[in-house]
Order: C-alpha cells, then sequence, then structure tokens
C-alpha cells in the first residue's frame, strides 16, 4: 500500500443529478471556512462563473475550489449534473480521493446520481451521502435514503461501500446534521465527515514526479493552465519536467507558474507534492490526460478512460445568401480551428472530418452539450450552419445496433396520458410506473436514444412546462426500426425579401409564424410551421394591394400573432433532415438544405 502523502489533506468531489445543490453546498462550505471576508459580497452559485453557466443556473463545467477546516486543506470539485456533461465527472474523478454524493431529499436518486455513483463505485470510492434539501416541505428522506440503499446493491457496491456514511443537509440554509433527531446549525458535521470518511492522498513525496493533468483553464496573461493532482514527488518553481504527450512523445520544459487553489481564487506558490491539486502555467500544448514527471523518469499514468459520444450533428460554413453579415469567424479554417480548441479541454467531444472541408461532425454526449458549443461559439462571432443531430451506431457482426436509454419523466397525473402517447410514437416502453400520492407520477420508459431527439421541447408543450425529463445511456440493441420524424410541413420562403405583417396575417391560418413582420427572408429560409404534412412555399413579402383594403393597416397589425421565435435549442430539435439552422451571432434562422425550390424535392406525402 502506497505512503500517505499528506495527512493534512483532502481531495473530494461532489457528484449528483441535475439541480440537486452541489454549487448551493459549496458556496456554504465556502462561507462557513471563512473564505470570504464578513462584508464581502459573494454571488450565488459562486462556482457557475461562466455567462451560459449563470443564465441557465446549471453547471456546465467541473471546477476546483479548496478551503481550510482547521489545518486542514479540503480541495474541493463541483461537477455539473447534467448527463450530457457526464464527461466532466469521468475526469475529475481521476483526482480526488472520495467524494460526496447529493440526492434530493424529495426527487430521490435520479438517472444521473446512478451513472455518478456507478462511476464513484468502479473506482473504489466510499462516497459520503448526503440527502439535500431536508428543508422542502415534500421531502421523504427516509424513502429517498432506502432508495439510495437499494441503488448502491443495484450497482454492486462491495460491503464496505454499503457502510457509507450519511448526512442530511440543507445546502441553502448551509446546515448539516447527522441524525434526523438533532437539528443541524452549521456545516461543522459535514466536514468532520469528509476529513473523517474521505481518505488523506496516497502517494510517495520522495518518489519522482508524476501529476495528471484533468482539467484546463486558461488566462490572457499566462496562456494554458493545467490543472491536476500530483500522485508522487514533488515540484517547484524552476524545475525542469518532461510532459508525456498523449501521443507517446516528451516535451521537456520549465516550470515557471504555480498556483494553488483557495476559495474563488488561485494563489502563487513555489512547490508542492504528492496529494496536492496544483496549477500549472506557461506549457504549451498541454492538454487533458498527459502526465507532467520529471525529466529522469518520464513514466505516464494511464489516460482517463471516457464513455463514448452518443449524438453527432455537421456543423458546416454558414452557406445561406446572409451568410458573412454579423459574424466575424465564417470560414471553414476557422470553424475547424476552434473545434479543434474545443477537442483540448473538453474531453467527451469528438470531431470527425467529413467528405467535404466545408462540414466536420462533432459528435457529443447530447443535444444540450452540442448546442451549448455552438452557443459559445456564435457568442464568439462565429456564423456557421446545423444539421439535425443523429446518433451515433454501430455495427455488432452485421447487426446494426443503436444506443438504447432509461427515461424518466415526472408529470401530474393529468397529462400521464399525452406524455405515454408521446413515448409510444417514438418507440418507447413504459418500464414502471409510481405514484407517490403526490398528484405527479414518475413514469420509465426505454427508449431508442433517437427518440430523445426533440422529445422534450414535445414533452415541455404537452405538459405546459411542468413535465421533468431526465435519461441515462442504458447499452446498445438492435436497431428498432423507423421513428416518425415530425408530423408537419415547413412553410418555407419562395423569395428574398422583407417579410410583410399582411403577408403574415394572410398565413398565420396556415400554421405557426416563426418570424416578425420585416424580417429580411430568402428564398428557401422557412418562416413556420405548416399545419399539415406538407411544405409549403409561400411568398411572406406580399405588399397588401390598396384596393383590396377592408380595414385599416392597425387593425390588421393589431390581430398578428406574436411568432413563437425559435431559440437555438428548439431550432435544433425541430428539424428535419432535410433542413438546417443557419447559427450567427445575432440570428437563428432555420433553412431548407436546398434553398432553390425549384431544385428541391418536395416533402409532400400526408403521412
Ligand atoms: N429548498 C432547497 N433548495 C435548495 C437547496 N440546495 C439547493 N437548492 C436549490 O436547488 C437549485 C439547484 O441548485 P444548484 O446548487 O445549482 O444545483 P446543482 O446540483 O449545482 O445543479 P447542476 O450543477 O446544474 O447539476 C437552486 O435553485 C438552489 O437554490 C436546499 O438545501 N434546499
Ligand atoms: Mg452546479
Amino acid at each position: 500500500m502506497k505512503t500517505i502523502a499528506n495527512p493534512l489533506r483532502r481531495n473530494v468531489a461532489i457528484i449528483a443529478h441535475v439541480d440537486h445543490g452541489k454549487t448551493t453546498l459549496v458556496d456554504a462550505l465556502l462561507h462557513q471556512s471563512g473564505m470570504f471576508r464578513a462584508n464581502e459580497r459573494v454571488a450565488e452559485r459562486a462556482m457557475d462563473n461562466t455567462d451560459l453557466e449563470r443564465e441557465r443556473g446549471i453547471t456546465i463545467l467541473a471546477k476546483n475550489t479548496a478551503v481550510n477546516y482547521g489545518d486542514i486543506l479540503i480541495n474541493i470539485v463541483d461537477t455539473p449534473g447534467h448527463a450530457d456533461f457526464g464527461g466532466e465527472v469521468e475526469r475529475v474523478l481521476a483526482m480526488v480521493d472520495g467524494v460526496l454524493l447529493l440526492v434530493d431529499a424529495s426527487e430521490g436518486p435520479l438517472p444521473q446520481t446512478r451513472f455518478v455513483l456507478r462511476k464513484a463505485l468502479e473506482r473504489r470510492m466510499t462516497p459520503i451521502v448526503v440527502i439535500n434539501k431536508i428543508d422542502r416541505p415534500d421531502a421523504r428522506i427516509q424513502e429517498v435514503l432506502n432508495e439510495v440503499f437499494d441503488l448502491f446493491i443495484d450497482l454492486d457496491a462491495v460491503e464496505e461501500q454499503l457502510d457509507f456514511a450519511i448526512l442530511y443537509t440543507s445546502a441553502r440554509a448551509g446546515t448539516a446534521t447527522t441524525s434526523m433527531d438533532t437539528p443541524g446549525v452549521d456545516l461543522r458535521p459535514l466536514f468532520d465527515a469528509i476529513v473523517e470518511s474521505v481518505p488523506p492522498p496516497r502517494g510517495d513525496p520522495a518518489a519522482p514526479l508524476q501529476m495528471l493533468v484533468a482539467n484546463l483553464d486558461s488566462s490572457d496573461y499566462l496562456g494554458r493552465i493545467a490543472i491536476g493532482r500530483i500522485f508522487s514527488g514533488q515540484v517547484r518553481i524552476g524545475d525542469q519536467i518532461s510532459v508525456c504527450k498523449l501521443d507517446g512523445t516528451f516535451q521537456d520544459t520549465r516550470v515557471t507558474k504555480l498556483f494553488a487553489f483557495e476559495g474563488l481564487k488561485r494563489i502563487d506558490i513555489t512547490a508542492a507534492a504528492a496529494g496536492d491539486i496544483v496549477c500549472l502555467a506557461g506549457i504549451e500544448d498541454i492538454t487533458i490526460g498527459e502526465t507532467i514527471t520529471d525529466v529522469e523518469h518520464r513514466r505516464a499514468i494511464n489516460p482517463i478512460a471516457i464513455d463514448e459520444p452518443t449524438v453527432s450533428m455537421i456543423f458546416g460554413v454558414n452557406t445561406s445568401p446572409m451568410a458573412g453579415r454579423d459574424g466575424q469567424y465564417v470560414t471553414s479554417r476557422q470553424i475547424k480551428d476552434r473545434l479543434e480548441r474545443e477537442l483540448l479541454g473538453n474531453v467527451s467531444i469528438r470531431v470527425e472530418p467529413t467528405d467535404t472541408p466545408e462540414q466536420m461532425k462533432v459528435l457529443g454526449r447530447g443535444e444540450l452539450q452540442l448546442s451549448i458549443l455552438i452557443e459559445m461559439m456564435r457568442r464568439e462571432g462565429f456564423e456557421l450552419q446545423v444539421s439535425r443531430p443523429d446518433i451515433v451506431t454501430k455495427d455488432l457482426n452485421g447487426k446494426l445496433m443503436e444506443p438504447i436509454e432509461d427515461l424518466i419523466i415526472d408529470v401530474a397525473e393529468e397529462f400521464q396520458g399525452v406524455v405515454i402517447a408521446a413515448v409510444g410514437m417514438r418507440r418507447g416502453t413504459m418500464t414502471k410506473m409510481v405514484n407517490h400520492g403526490s398528484g405527479r407520477v414518475r413514469l420509465e420508459f426505454r427508449i431508442p436514444a433517437r427518440g430523445l431527439i426533440g422529445l422534450r421541447s414535445q414533452i415541455l408543450t404537452d405538459t405546459k412546462g411542468t413535465g421533468i425529463i431526465n435519461h441515462l445511456f442504458a447499452g446498445w440493441e438492435p436497431w428498432h426500426g423507423a421513428i416518425a420524424s415530425r408530423a408537419t410541413g415547413a412553410l418555407v420562403a419562395d423569395r428574398a425579401g422583407g417579410a410583410t405583417a399582411f403577408a403574415i396575417w394572410n398565413l398565420q391560418e396556415r400554421g405557426e409564424i416563426f418570424i416578425e413582420p420585416t424580417a429580411p427572408v430568402y428564398e428557401g429560409m422557412i418562416i413556420g410551421e405548416n399545419a399539415r404534412a406538407a411544405d409549403m412555399d409561400v411568398n411572406v413579402t406580399k405588399e397588401k394591394k390598396q384596393t383590396n383594403m377592408r380595414s385599416s393597416g392597425a387593425d390588421e397589425a393589431v390581430r398578428l400573432i406574436p411568432p413563437r421565435k425559435r431559440g437555438l435549442e428548439q431550432a435544433i430539435e425541430w428539424i428535419n433532415d432535410d433542413e438546417l439552422v443557419e447559427v450567427t451571432p445575432h440570428n437563428i434562422r432555420i433553412r431548407k438544405r436546398i434553398l432553390a425550390a425549384n431544385m428541391r424535392p418536395k416533402r409532400n406525402a400526408e403521412l
């Protein structure tokens, strides 16, 4: 057994299903460890510090922080709970010696709870189970704890892993207790549990240096910053080091900048040793999974294995007639470079060439992950066009296999029927139905991953925004057969120009309109959804003839139904294979792949 590297360190990750309160708990841990001055204003969910994270209220990237508890330094990694960002969890588990498994006291274990727990158990960790949100009026604490036990058993936890510590917390109130009989007053019981249950890091500080890079950051001043765990040895400013690259080569360099985490900051340090989580700046081209060693002993640590992507989309150069109007970066070269940069820090994304240099195939864990990437690119000034997401299939002894997901939908009882019908249409089969007696039911299905594309927005519409959908990759099965795509056709602009209120007013009885009067359109651009199955070419630039005027223009304007503008994600979910989403910094447009009406095969068969 390796020696304890540092008895005064603990390295722990917080893992859970989405929204179960990880980042809120980190806030409370930071506050109570005295990381902030009494009068310091700190944003809620301080670790969610990127624009997209703050806007959406979800964590996208795993992030490090560290707090002191007595004379112990606790490195904490906050992780995302959304399934699409599961790769982030996988790679940070290589950095830590223990995990806090948070479970919402009302929702109980959900698909991502299962995923992250499985990953932690596989790494032989014994999690600390944290039943969070015990303040919720609908908390069902004992039941949820039983469900957690069942989940451990279901995942083949070994005996000592079943001996997990249990804490009951309200991350929002900043309290924890080990027993529901004694209400918590602060987080001290949780800090104590971390110190007692998470093993101190092992590794020999006297051995040669080995540091595994598990995360990347960058700064304008310092360039690329490698974040990782030192498994053995020591590192000092000025040391000669070698990077064992993923391709098997070595890159020798010198340590110029070394940091440790302290609350939300990074502080300069001069040396670090086995057991520490630190940042090294100034190493060109370093990437996740590489090992930093001393120059005499270049021995790499096994790279982190990550689950394969399941969804792909084609990213292409914007070919619409409006291309280049508001983007700064529009060429295939620029898009390719940007995607290559993404690969460095985003371990669960892959990029493959297609048969044309104008298009790249981007693979990821889900639609959300890919649409977040597209959203980041457009905010940086990129223009591109993207296809409908496709799932990744594989060939097993000549048989076509497709990914299958476990799907869990929580809805009010009244919507149960529509939801079951909608999932059934997509070849989902119900496996379980639980009614907690609260007026909501939990429906469980198995469904081809294909069937999930667009399902979320449909369920949200069908349940008036109240349905909660979760899914998790369950395995590969032989192809389940065709799934009907969108049942409706598109209203397609038949010429370029500016949309008029008059034309929209005339068209809105045919279906739902996506654009506003005066919006510029081009031939082949989709301006609305046809209520029928066929596509329809329409003139949305038509001006009213004076002679036809029966009522005043103002009257008609009032009668325009406000357009249902599609955001990026809705647009991506909505399109069919013969359609594309055009993405620019200021616009999301939906278009036919083939713009010219006379070149475009007509989709007119009533389904
Ligand atoms: N009632 C109650 N609400 C809580 C508690 N902890 C967190 N929340 C709320 O739960 C929501 C989600 O909290 P987050 O901390 O963002 O959850 P998360 O696990 O970090 O979410 P992801 O990072 O997106 O997976 C927020 O609205 C919090 O205010 C708690 O103890 N009690
Ligand atoms: Mg979070």
